[in-house]
């Protein structure tokens, strides 16, 4: 084993200098991305719309980048599992319930797989859910704000990396732990792990019209490591695949202790049949408790449930719910074609790449055609489920998509390349060099029936010599190759909010025409709101001061505060009174401790300030919002401890008396 390492080591290298030294993907028919040809397909004149909207995974940010394509243009990093001060994700009172957990306020997020709810096996562009890898949880993107609306958090679960992907009808999202781990957690020795720790696949259940989610049941699987996954669509919908590496249950040293098996396997899990057993009450209740944080538009505010159990299947006590499909060699994507039938595994360490038949793996459990079992689980012959094999197709295979035109397209990690081969004939068509060491790839609605075939993007993981030099860390990038014709064509490169993982496509025009354009004040329910300037005041209570404040262009009321003193904790209740889409303000106050407030049209938000110096202080509007934008400020003054300072405040030019 050790020498295949060695080996696949010495053409990481050598890749790595040939590529180095040539820049540009050009081929001297086209010129490739140094061609003008190339510029003009990914020009959009100004003032016009991109043709897709690209959701790209934040990686280590923790957040989802939505880019448009094929320009490449940044629009707009959603907060989704990191605090943002940019947005006061996580710093104002509204938002920081979104991000609590069973271990309590996590800041951070690790974000890797978005994908786009779909109806009848097509991307209907309303929702965007993404995983978070290390606390495990999943997020929903409400897709008529772009703004993140709920977040789930998995119990039983470590790592969660095979996750968020839909159903065809989005009926489910799922979550596989990538790192198996004591079920029910407790204190243990890890030289224990072998049959004692366990990999959970969480099934989310999701509500048809709001997209809400709730854990609907665990598939409690063999300690392996869970990694990527994909659902059955078509004749195959009512399965999902999952590729499992790690088969050897090794704790320590994995880079060789867990490359030993010749193969591992594709779980199949039926989960038509989970829900019979579900029904049939076939399952355990676990006691867990994982946190549910929704945010209600109406009022602005995220709230927490907390989760008490799961119901748990057995798969060895369930017969026909899973089964195994060898796979060579610790294969980490699993992909699905749009037709349902060929399910690719993508064996990082295997020479070649390994294409099921769903037809046959059907044929093969119905003849009861098995190969001995594992924790009870069945595995099916390698040969009888076999639709066929992309022979010597690269080096280091990661994930696959599809074009819904017959074709195939395979990234290669350690040749660093994209490879378009032909589904049922297996052979390989093109490949063209990626710049450099390609993860994900994406071709919108990849993950369904229907993928728009006109691009793909490459999603790298090292870039080197493409960019201007920024210090030790230089950007991550995409790029992006036209597949409309036989061969591909890159057309650009651009970088990325850290490690773009997977993205998830869509045309824009599914997704544009439900933007949301106008908020009403009247439907704002926030318990501090204030709707009208004649409200706005401040109230004292004990060392508590609220301040009800409103905003609209180009003032704040009350914008002179006096009374408050150090040692009171200050209630910013702050609503924009502003309803058309596009016209935030922004508030920041001296020395608070926070981040400043960003409030869109028609909101309220909350910041709390506890003044620690005597003096009188300014606050501001943030956001440029109009010609007299630099007049939009404000005094607070702060009298010492004890002091008899009446509290004050000046609404319209006119001091008044707090009660
Ligand atoms: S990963 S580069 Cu999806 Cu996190 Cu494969
Ligand atoms: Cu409001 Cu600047």
């Amino acid at each position: 084993m050790k020498s295949i390492i060695k080996s696949i080591l010495s053409v990481v290298v050598l890749t790595s200098v040939l590529y180095s030294c040539g820049n540009g993907g050009s081929n001297n028919s086209s010129k490739g991305a140094l061609g003008s040809s190339a510029a003009e397909k990914v020009y959009v004149a100004p003032g016009e719309h991109d043709e897709f909207y690209a959701f790209i995974s934040g990686g280590f940010s923790g957040q989802l980048a939505v880019y448009g394509l094929p320009s490449g243009r940044l629009f707009k990093v959603i907060p989704v599992f990191s605090v943002d001060a940019e947005k006061a994700y996580g710093f104002n009172e509204e938002t920081k319930a979104m991000l609590m957990t069973s271990h309590g306020f996590i800041p951070w997020g690790d974000s890797h797989h978005p994908d786009i709810s779909q109806t009848a096996g097509e991307v209907d562009g309303k929702f965007v859910y993404i995983n978070e890898n290390n606390t495990p949880r999943i997020a929903k993107i409400d897709l008529t704000t772009f703004e993140t609306t709920e977040i789930i958090e998995l119990p039983n679960s470590a790592g969660n990396h095979s996750s968020s992907f839909v159903t065809e009808n989005s009926e489910y999202i799922v979550a596989g732990t990538r790192f198996s781990v004591p079920v029910p957690q407790r204190d243990m020795p890890i030289k224990e792990y072998k049959s004692n720790f366990k990999g959970a696949l969480s099934f989310i259940s999701l509500e048809k019209e709001s997209g809400d989610m709730d854990l609907a049941f665990q598939i409690m699987m063999p300690g392996f490591n869970y990694d990527l996954s994909h659902p059955g669509r078509g004749k195959s919908h009512g399965w999902f695949f999952f590729t499992t590496y790690n088969t050897e249950e090794a704790h320590t040293l994995l880079e060789v202790n867990a490359s030993q098996n010749d193969k591992d396997y594709i779980a199949a899990i039926n989960w038509k049949k989970a829900e019979e057993y579900i029904k049939a009450g076939k399952f355990k209740t676990m006691p867990a408790r994982y946190a549910h944080n929704k945010y209600d538009e109406h009022t602005h505010t995220a709230t927490t449930s907390w989760g008490k159990e799961v119901k748990v299947l057995d798969p060895a006590e369930c017969p026909g719910l899973v089964y195994f499909l060898p796979t060579p060699k610790s294969p980490h994507g699993c992909d699905v074609d749009p037709s349902g039938e060929y399910i690719v595994g993508n064996g990082k360490l295997a020479a070649e790449l390994t294409i099921h038949s769903f037809t046959k793996m059907l044929a093969a459990i119905e003849a009861e055609k098995f190969d001995g079992e594992a924790y009870g689980i069945p595995i099916l012959k390698y040969e009888d489920i076999l639709a066929g094999a992309v022979k010597q197709p690269g080096l280091g295979p990661l994930h696959t998509e599809f074009d819904g035109k017959g074709n195939a397209y395979t990234t290669f990690f350690i040749s660093s390349e994209v490879v378009k081969w032909k589904l049922g004939t297996w052979e390989v068509i093109d490949r063209k060099p990626t710049y450099y060491s390609v993860g994900h790839l994406m071709i919108p609605g990849g993950n369904s029936a229907k993928p728009f075939g006109k691009y793909v993007l490459a999603l790298n993981k090292i870039t080197k010599d493409r960019y201007l030099p920024t210090g030790p860390e230089v950007t991550q990038s995409a790029q992006l190759y036209d597949i409309t014709g036989e061969k591909m064509e890159l057309l650009l490169d651009f970088p990325t909010i850290g490690e773009p993982h997977y993205a998830a496509g869509i045309p824009a025009d599914i997704v544009k025409k439900n933007s949301k354009k106008f908020f009403r004040l009247e439907d704002n329910n926030h318990k501090y709101a204030v709707k009208a300037e004649e409200d706005a005041r401040v109230e004292r209570n004990g060392n508590e001061v609220h301040i009800y404040m409103t905003m609209i262009r180009s003032h704040f009321a009350p914008d002179n505060i006096e009374g408050i003193r150090v040692g009171d904790k200050v209630y910013f209740h702050v609503t924009n009174l502003e309803q058309d889409y596009d016209v935030p303000h922004g508030i920041s106050m001296i020395g608070a401790n926070t981040s400043e407030l960003l409030i869109m049209p028609g909101q309220t938000e909350t910041f709390i300030w506890e003044p620690k110096q005597v003096g009188v202080w300014p606050f501001y509007c943030t956001d440029f919002c109009s010609a007299l934008h630099q007049e939009m400020q404000g005094y607070v003054r702060v009298s010492a401890k004890g002091a008899k300072t009446p509290l004050t405040y000046t609404l319209d030019d006119e001091e008044l008396d707090a009660e």
